[in-house]
């Protein structure tokens, strides 16, 4: 570390234009500016809400990263990558900080548009060692020879792809670092046999006991006077000896070093300068705490881990939520069954409180199971159950259960297996943006064989539909929206799965709409009304199958009626709607409203309804003027 003077050892975060500006900071000056960080962290995250735990714990470990290696030539790549505010905030985008999150803002994950020091694009776990081995390929084939880092936690290491990456990588030998963020917690506390080791690891090196003896023989590593390869190899070997032997990395052919204090900048700054120059894939492991340095989130990390703006000094949250949640009424419901069935499991893969399963948990622990972040391993497993004669019930959230598109497909769609999954987070999210929102499922699922899909108008009738479900004998999915809806349709009749319902009579057309979109459509008939447009409303809450007896007198109405659906258009409701009328050779709709095939990035769920034209302002005047052009060309035909 180059000797700096004082004045020249400290530097506020407002001037930080890039990571070069940090390099040769060392002890008072890192300190110093790590306390600024997370004093700009807890600041605006209590206005914009995000999330706030794994960036405070993450701090020491960004800022030596960026003392260390030159990015934007070298890499890192974080996993999920809702922990790269700290690396925001040090690579020249403080000033736009406080748009965290918000309409045009700053994304609250990495994205290559945004800045050139973000290398790839995350959201979703356990992408990181794929994507940086992949960027180690390709240096390797372009003969350049810039480092890659994937960071990546504890929680996400747990995902299926992150093995079939480390198994590759240890394979292939390639130059690479991956830092294990260990801070014992995904959402709520890790789970899984691999979390079980790295405790061991932990409790067998007492990392913070014995920081200053390594401190000191980290200091004693020859330096000078060998060829640089033999340097690095012994400097390798001497460094592994000031660590704990590990069994499972190295037995993927990684070499592992750790466990680290990732609290310490200094000793962090140390071990990478140092294990930059090793070949081979290098794995090493960092302790952190989530929530570091802000006692509400010490303390409760977990809630901390993703929040809505909040007050400051207390952590409470500053709205009280206006709307009731619909994983609540998924919880209370799994529990009912669960109470009268003792055949009623449920399923979630690391997500137990947003899902709203954390009852059931507590109720039914021998019927709950938390698989980790491994939503094809929760399917797969749920179909297990399923063949035998369980009622899985797999609770996540939508844009996750992406992931699990083939076990669905192969473990239980092929085998009829009644599998339930139920899709929390379902439409748009909002602030999360494009990795997060749930618009894809009606595509990815309604084509598979024996899959039933349904969506709730209401809360209502979302606990129907869960208490109908547990009779099932085929697989199924039903899909929500994270708030109940503000103004419900009141769904009146206990219908069976399967069958829409007509909610408004009308004479002039009808809004045949399915999901959130339903008391969307109740609001624009009410308004139309006044324009002198009477339009039926029917919840069309079956996409697949579809209730054709409805669909057909629809149809033979007349009337030009229109599809409505918080969904891609491409392979959607509207789309499946389309593919019926042609086979039947009926009466197509007027026109599908849903989402183009676009992405669709951060902001509220109003401002994104709104950009998506998709808000009731922008679907009354579109309604109003096709059917007045369609009664002018009918008026034309018939004079
Ligand atoms: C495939 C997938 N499933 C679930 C999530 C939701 N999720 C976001 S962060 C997180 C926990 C990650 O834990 P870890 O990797 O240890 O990071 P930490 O927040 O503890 O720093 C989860 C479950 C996700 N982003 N991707």
């Amino acid at each position: 570390m180059s000797r700096i003077s004082d004045k020249q050892n400290r530097i506020r975060l407002s001037d930080v234009r890039s990571p070069k500006d940090i390099k040769g900071l060392s002890g008072d000056g890192l300190n110093a500016l790590a306390d600024e960080i997370r004093h700009t962290l807890i600041h605006t995250v209590s206005e914009s809400g995000g999330h706030l735990a794994s960036n405070l714990g993450i701090v020491e470990l960004t800022l030596a990263l960026h003392s260390v290696y030159s990015c934007p030539k070298d890499k890192i790549i974080f996993d999920v990558g809702h922990q790269s505010y700290v690396h925001k905030l040090l690579t020249g985008r403080y000033n736009e900080f406080p748009t965290l999150r918000m309409e045009g803002g700053l994304s609250g994950f990495p994205k290559r548009s945004e800045s050139e020091y973000d290398a790839f694009n995350t959201g979703h776990a356990a992408t990181s060692i794929s994507a940086a081995l992949g960027m180690a390929h390709a240096r390797d084939i372009n003969g350049t020879d810039e480092h890659i880092v994937a960071v990546i936690g504890d929680g996400a290491l747990n995902g299926g792809l992150s093995y079939e990456a480390l198994g590759d990588l240890g394979h292939n030998k390639t130059n690479m670092l991956i830092i294990l963020n260990d801070n014992e917690m995904a959402i709520d506390r890790n789970v899984g046999a691999l979390s079980g080791h790295l405790s061991e690891l932990r409790s067998s090196y007492r990392y913070l006991h014995i920081k200053e003896n390594v401190k000191r023989n980290i200091s004693r590593l020859p330096v000078f006077g060998r060829s640089l390869y033999s340097l690095l190899e012994h400097g390798k070997d001497a460094l592994a000896r000031l660590f704990v032997h590990d069994r499972f990395f190295s037995s993927l052919g990684l070499n592992y070093f750790g466990p680290i204090d990732g609290h310490d900048t200094e000793q962090l700054i140390r071990y990478l300068t140092r294990i930059r120059h090793i070949s081979g894939p290098v794995i090493l492991h960092v302790i952190t705490q989530k929530g570091r340095g802000y006692l509400p989130a010490e303390k409760s990390p977990e809630h901390f881990h993703g929040v809505t703006p909040f007050d400051e000094k207390s952590g409470a949250p500053v709205n009280a939520e206006i709307a009731r949640k619909n994983s609540k009424t998924v919880g209370e419901t799994l529990c009912m069954l669960a109470q009268e069935d003792s055949s009623v499991v449920a399923i979630t893969a690391a997500m137990s409180d947003g899902t709203g399963l954390n009852d059931f948990a507590r109720r039914f622990p021998e019927r709950f199971f938390d698989v980790g972040i491994a939503e094809e391993h929760a399917a797969t497993m749920a179909a297990g159950m399923a063949a035998s004669g369980l009622k899985p019930y797999f609770v996540v959230y939508n844009t996750f259960a992406q992931r699990a598109y083939d076990e669905i497909l192969h473990d239980a769609c092929l085998q009829n297996l009644p599998v339930r999954i139920l899709l929390d987070r379902s439409g748009f999210v909002g602030e999360d943006g494009e990795t997060h929102h749930g618009l894809y499922d009606f595509a990815y699922l309604r084509h598979m064989p024996n899959m039933r899909v349904f969506a709730p108008a209401d809360e209502r009738e979302l606990q129907h539909m869960i208490l109908l479900s547990r009779y099932a004998d085929y697989p199924l999915a039903i899909r929500y929206p994270r708030d109940a809806s503000v103004m419900p349709p009141y769904v009146t009749s206990d219908l069976p799965l399967g069958k829409w319902e007509r909610l408004r009579p009308g004479r002039d057309g009808t809004l045949l709409a399915v999901g959130s979109m339903v008391s969307t459509a109740i609001m624009i008939r009410d308004k139309l009304i006044k324009e002198g447009l009477e339009l039926s409303v029917v919840n069309g809450s079956s996409v697949c199958p579809l209730d054709n007896e409805m669909l057909c007198e629809i149809a033979a109405q007349g009337a030009p009626y229109f599809t409505l659906e918080e969904h891609s258009l491409p392979c959607g409701f509207g789309s499946a709607v389309l593919e019926e009328c042609h086979k039947r050779a009926i009466a197509m709709p007027l026109k599908c409203f849903g989402l183009e095939k676009e992405i669709y990035t951060q902001g509220t769920i109003t401002q994104l309804k709104r950009a998506a034209g998709l808000d009731e302002e922008t679907l009354e005047t579109e309604i109003a003027a096709a059917i007045r052009r369609k009664k002018e060309l009918d008026d034309e035909r018939t004079n």
